[in-house]
């Protein structure tokens, strides 16, 4: 992919040139033209980072209505990871269209569900039978997780972690930690969600040997002395936390809250909708761990941009809900099910775990250079295609969600889409599609460098 300057699509007009290039300013004036037919048509409660309306998208390009050219740092919030229109996910699903777009599994079957549901089972993470279920959205899928834990353990409890997302139904509004914008006013919440303290090593002042050790301790108390560990169903966890700011939790912590699940027989879910299918360089962020999740949730990335989800776990955790008992009348929709073996077709293919891999290395090199020059940067982290910077007041690890907001916006008004994130609103992240070129990669983070030397 890197030597590539133009991708071609099935759209029959020119290929977009894999260049940033701005016609008007951003937003331009069509999408201007746009904003106030939505505003009275769309309600205030859903908010836009970019308000910009897109035409087309191409590689690690967004091409806008006025004609202009993002540079995509976004995927869609870590959907579009093969880009947001890979031949390979455009092909299939102009197939399946085709063909049919809806039976619903529970009425008839389809061979695309079985397919998506086989190789979910071969990639995850272990080698014991698996069976996977498949969803529409990433909070539907959290909450059944949920359900096959209650029901597999006879247990009601669900214990979460700090700065977790999980998603914007009750439940995993419940179990999602921060609370505007996710939650205010939005109560009564779901009982019997418990949350342990988060190992976040920037943020806990002291090593990260002693963060981990003293986040397990908390969990434990919470499991053992608070809950009682026979009423625990499910310790559900983000790999790296993807809402609450990209973090990294040190090494050996994920292995402990594993054995704490194991050591009472509590089902340990990964979280993986953020992380999952090769953001991280590795198909699944459980692996850089060495974790071996009792089930598995993933969505985004695994539709390619339609909706699907997933729950892949251990056979007889999943066979423990009765028949019936799982279902949904979109779950598993056979177009969005021919996109999702696109996706994984393309990241063979494509090479893109290792492509993952090679723009994490290009982001840290660049942004470790600059967090020595720019001292509102108090920490560069992440993994893979997964990375991002947290920003804080100089000479303190006080947030700077000010800082933060003035990166996002220098970087949107040049044509970079950026997205924050972060329990404090002070930590810009990186999820370029892995098709992006390093060109392309290299000309957004010179415009996200130029950015943070605009602060001071
Ligand atoms: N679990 C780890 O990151 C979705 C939220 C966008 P859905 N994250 C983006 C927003 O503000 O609504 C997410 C996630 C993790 C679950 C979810 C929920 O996935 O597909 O949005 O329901």
């Amino acid at each position: 992919m890197t030597e590539a300057t133009t991708l071609s699509s099935a759209v029959d007009e020119p290929a977009v040139t894999q260049k940033r290039w701005l016609r008007t300013a951003i937003p331009g004036p069509k999408s201007l033209a746009r904003q106030a037919r939505r505003d009275s048509a769309v309600p205030n409660g859903i908010g836009t980072v970019l308000p910009v309306f897109v035409g087309r998208m191409s590689g690690g390009i967004v091409v806008d209505v006025d004609g202009n050219q993002l540079v995509d740092l976004a995927s869609g919030i870590a959907v579009t990871s093969v880009g947001g229109a890979h031949p390979a996910v455009v092909s299939r699903v102009h197939e399946q269209v085709d063909r049919f777009s809806h039976t619903c599994f529970l009425v008839t079957e389809y061979d695309g569900f079985v397919e998506v549901a086989d190789t979910l089972n071969r990639l995850t993470p272990g080698d014991h039978a698996k069976k996977t279920m498949l969803f529409t959205t990433g909070a539907e899928a959290v909450e059944n997780a949920v359900k096959i834990a209650r029901s597999a353990t006879k247990r009601q409890a669900v214990i979460t972690f700090g700065h977790a997302y999980h998603g914007r139904t009750l439940l995993t509004m419940t179990m999602t930690a921060k609370n505007a914008p996710y939650k205010d006013g939005f109560g009564p919440f779901a009982p019997e969600v418990y949350r342990a303290p988060l190992a976040y090593p920037y943020r806990w002042g002291t090593t990260p040997e002693q963060c981990a050790h003293e986040a397990l301790a908390a969990l434990d108390d919470l499991v053992v002395k608070q809950i009682g560990a026979h009423n625990v169903a499910a310790i559900v966890i983000e790999p790296i936390s993807g809402e609450g700011g990209f973090i990294v939790p040190p090494p050996g912590y994920l292995a402990g809250v594993q054995a704490i699940a194991n050591a009472h027989g509590i089902v340990f879910v990964a979280d993986e909708v953020q992380t999952g299918i090769g953001r991280t360089g590795a198909m699944f962020a459980s692996e850089h761990a060495g974790i071996v999740p009792d089930l598995v949730v993933t969505a985004k990335a695994l539709g390619g941009g339609l909706p699907l989800s997933a729950v892949t776990g251990r056979a007889e955790l999943m066979d423990a809900v009765h028949p019936g008992g799982l279902g949904g009348t979109y779950s598993g929709n056979p177009v969005a099910c021919a996109a999702a073996l696109g996706v994984f077709e393309a990241i063979e293919q494509d090479h893109l775990l290792d492509r993952a891999r090679e723009i994490g290395e290009l982001i840290t090199r660049r942004l470790h250079a600059l967090a020595a020059e720019c001292p509102w940067i108090g920490e560069v982290r992440g993994v893979g295609a997964m990375q991002a910077v947290e920003f804080v007041v100089p000479g303190t690890t006080e947030p700077s969600p000010e800082a933060t907001a003035a990166v996002a916006a220098f970087c949107h008004h040049a044509g970079v889409l950026a997205l924050t994130c972060g329990t404090y609103g002070n930590v810009v992240r990186m999820l370029p599609p892995l098709v992006i070129s390093d060109e392309l990669l290299e000309d957004a983070l010179g415009v996200f460098a130029d950015a943070c030397r605009s602060l001071s």
